[in-house]
């Protein structure tokens, strides 16, 4: 449990973890290799990599991204196909903001095998929907309904069960690209009452989203969509993350 470990530890300091997202059907060639040359200068915690629905190898980005930086690669799979044994570790997600069993169980078992056979490390994660301004592609491919954006005891009450499932982290998701992110009152209410590390993503565009997020309690910040528009981003976004006490 390298990279958990790595996490309780920053998080026990109070300090903030930053991960970057590559999309590896958005992210590739040139734009990849951009990508990487900004993670020399922001040093971001983690390279995440994934998406609801990709058809480009996630071996060949992550192959790139290795050769190129020692920043730990883990995935972010949108289902058992996006696995990859050249990550470093993986975000063992199920939706637990959802009611569908194949992403509470079924695409666990067809990826068992596999992550068993690889010897990756594995970090059970209750990932959880929030309803984000319009219908999100995760939303959409998962077939699930997020969680009403007012609707905070219901998303302490997901939390809640999600770390008494075991999960080691909690992640607040209001998907990629999405056009509001995570209430920061959503994101104080579950970290008040839980006591693994907390992840925060989707929609976070500016510097005042990613300020709201960590005075709102979020541990792990994830940015993925507005680097892919304005990758230098990564580097002012680095920097607060960074020194954020
Ligand atoms: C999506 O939380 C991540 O799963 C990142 O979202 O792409 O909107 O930054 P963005």
């Amino acid at each position: 449990m390298v990279i958990y470990e790595q996490i309780q530890a920053v998080v026990a300091m109070s300090k903030k973890l930053f991960a970057v997202l590559v999309d590896p059907d958005k992210c590739t060639g040139e734009a990849l290799c951009r990508f990487i040359e900004l993670t020399r200068q922001a040093k971001p915690d983690f390279i995440f990599i994934g998406g609801s629905l990709t058809t480009e190898s996630t071996d060949i980005a992550i192959e790139t991204i290795k050769e190129n930086t020692n920043i730990p690669v883990v995935l972010f799979p949108g289902s058992a196909s996006q696995f990859s044994p050249k990550a470093d570790a993986m975000l063992f997600l199920s939706l637990i903001s959802g009611r569908n069993p194949d992403f509470l169980i079924g695409q666990h078992v067809v990826s068992a095998p596999f992550i068993r056979k690889s010897g990756m490390e594995t970090i059970s994660t209750g990932y959880m929907l929030v309803e984000s301004g319009s219908t999100t592609a995760v939303e959409y491919m998962s077939n699930t309904r997020a969680i009403p954006r007012e609707k905070n005891s219901i998303a302490v009450a997901t939390a809640i069960a999600g770390e008494l499932l075991g999960n080691k982290l909690i992640y607040l998701e209001a998907g990629s690209g999405a056009q509001l992110p995570v209430p920061p009152q959503m994101i104080t209410a579950v970290k008040k009452y839980i006591s693994i590390p907390l992840v925060v993503g989707g929609g976070l565009r500016s510097m005042e989203n990613i300020q709201d997020a960590l005075q709102a309690g979020a541990d792990i910040i994830v940015v993925g969509n507005v680097l892919e528009k304005d990758p230098q981003l990564m580097v002012e976004f680095a920097q607060l993350i960074q020194s954020f006490s």
